[in-house]
């Protein structure tokens, strides 16, 4: 029986690192694109409440920046060496040749989405809507550098 469960776990171990074994360099840009088309749907909505267009609701601002946090980490892993030109990447090669920027960059944005997180689970209108633009700023500068325009 305990045999049974180490071979089981074993098993279930040798799929995971199959599975896991180096994507396709495509796949890699499918991720980044995937990651940054699911921040815009989350966070582009947010614009019309900073713009007071319409009103601050608090469960839906805790709601998007509760997917926005973890989704701020995610496009980075995508952009590995031997993806530069690769399908439609939009991605400039200061990507890979100032990484140091554009790690930095990176790091800013994932640091500001928690402050949005945190306005938003205050239900401060007023600060979410500063913050909101403090977020943009930072996809903005990295926008200006880092992708084709
Ligand atoms: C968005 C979105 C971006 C950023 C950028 C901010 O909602 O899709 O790429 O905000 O426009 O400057």
């Amino acid at each position: 029986m305990k045999l049974a469960k180490l071979a089981l776990a074993a098993g279930a171990f040798a799929l995971t690192a199959t599975a896991m074994a180096q994507p396709k360099p495509e796949n890699f840009v499918k991720e980044r694109k995937a990651a940054f088309t699911l921040l815009a749907w989350y966070f582009g909505p947010l614009g019309a409440v900073a713009k007071g267009e319409k009103p601050f609701n608090k469960d839906d601002a805790v709601r998007a920046t509760n997917f926005l946090v973890p989704l701020s980490k995610m496009p980075w892993e995508g952009f590995v060496a031997g993806t530069e030109n690769v399908g439609n990447t939009e991605a400039l090669p200061a990507v890979w040749s100032n990484t140091a920027k554009f790690k930095e960059l990176a790091g800013k944005l994932e640091t500001e989405m928690v402050k949005l997180q945190q306005t938003a689970a205050a239900g401060d209108a007023e600060a979410f809507k500063k913050q909101f633009g403090a977020v943009g700023g930072t996809c903005k500068s990295c926008h200006d550098d880092f992708k084709k325009k």
